[in-house]
């Protein structure tokens, strides 16, 4: 992460402000883990992304599979059926549209219908052909950190430090893709929360950010995911040990929202829009306060540096 306020980043076709932005999620998923079926169909997907959008959304983020834990695959023709209308019509009413998928071919079809951004939660090693597909069309390109496929994420959450495995191996992809031809300038990077992590890898993900995004090639801006996830849940869980059901775990997703932005996340992915969106703003007022001290105590140079950042859960 830079010094610049994280949403003035310039990447390609994307929307620019003095802030974090807020992607909102819209998933046309029947069991996506926090809201699966609410906008499996096409109308209601397309109703939810323009109402999250109204709500302050600066991109809205359309994907057709679920990555929930223990999730199967679906084929590629029922992604495309989910998701085609949806990022057609979106796209059409002039909104910034991202496309979460894995696949080349449905990155492809939504670049067509002309999306903005691909986020491909697989950092491009689920399907080779997607960071050749992203480098010529020539748009950001979210590499988020990923060990395998949602059935059996969980057997590859071990790591002696995750900050460090996890900075190396985005390293690897970042690499990689940049060898495909993405220009790194388009390239966004995301800790892959809870994507084969446990709480307890999630917490110093979060705590770093700064060392995640700062790779031997430059700082990267980083896309913060951890909406309504489950490691939320459990930090709020009831005496008997229960987690707190993923709805009500909008006010912890609220919390991490403002201590990413303030931290120096270019974006958080999010369920619920209005609350992350004042977040956001509350953030960045923040930052030009802490800003704005240190300028006037430490001179120019320091200016809106990211806060610093601490370790723990
Ligand atoms: N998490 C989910 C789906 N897509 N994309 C990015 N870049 N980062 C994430 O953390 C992420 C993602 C899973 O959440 P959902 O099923 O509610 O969409």
């Amino acid at each position: 992460m830079t010094s610049q306020p994280p949403g003035s980043t310039g990447l390609p076709g994307l929307p620019r402000a003095d802030r974090c932005l807020v992607m909102g999620v819209v998933n046309v998923t029947p069991d996506s883990f926090s809201d699966g079926g609410q906008w499996y169909g096409a109308d209601a997907a397309i109703a939810h992304g323009l109402e999250l959008a109204a709500q302050g959304a600066d991109i809205v983020d359309v994907g057709g599979e679920s990555t929930r834990p223990g999730a199967q695959r679906i084929d590629q023709d029922e992604e495309l059926r989910r998701i085609g209308p949806v990022v057609t019509e979106l796209v059409r009413a002039g909104l910034p549209v991202s496309i979460d998928t894995m696949r080349a071919r449905v990155a492809e079809y939504a670049l067509n219908a002309g999306v903005q951004l691909v986020n491909d939660v697989s950092g491009g090693l689920a399907d080779p052909d997607m960071p050749r597909l992203v480098a010529a069309a020539g748009v950001s390109y979210v590499v988020m950190h990923w060990r395998g496929h949602s059935h059996d994420m969980y057997s590859r959450a071990v790591y002696a430090d995750v900050v460090t495995e996890v900075r190396d191996e985005l390293a690897r992809r970042v690499d990689a893709v940049v060898h495909a031809g993405v220009d790194p300038r388009c390239i966004v990077l995301d800790p892959g929360l809870g994507f084969g992590k446990r709480g307890e890898h999630n917490w110093p993900l979060l705590t770093h950010l700064t060392e995640i995004a700062a790779l031997p090639g430059g700082s990267f801006p980083v896309l913060v995911g951890a909406s309504r996830k489950r490691f939320l849940g459990r930090l709020l869980a009831g005496q008997d040990g229960t987690p707190r059901a993923f709805a009500d775990c909008d006010g912890a997703t609220v919390a991490v929202t403002a201590l990413a932005a303030a931290a120096g996340a270019w974006c958080v992915r999010v369920h619920q829009v209005p609350l992350n969106a004042d977040a956001v703003r509350v953030a960045a007022a923040w930052r030009d306060a802490a800003g704005a001290v240190a300028a006037g105590q430490a001179g120019p140079g320091e200016a809106g540096s990211p806060l610093p950042v601490t370790s723990g859960s």
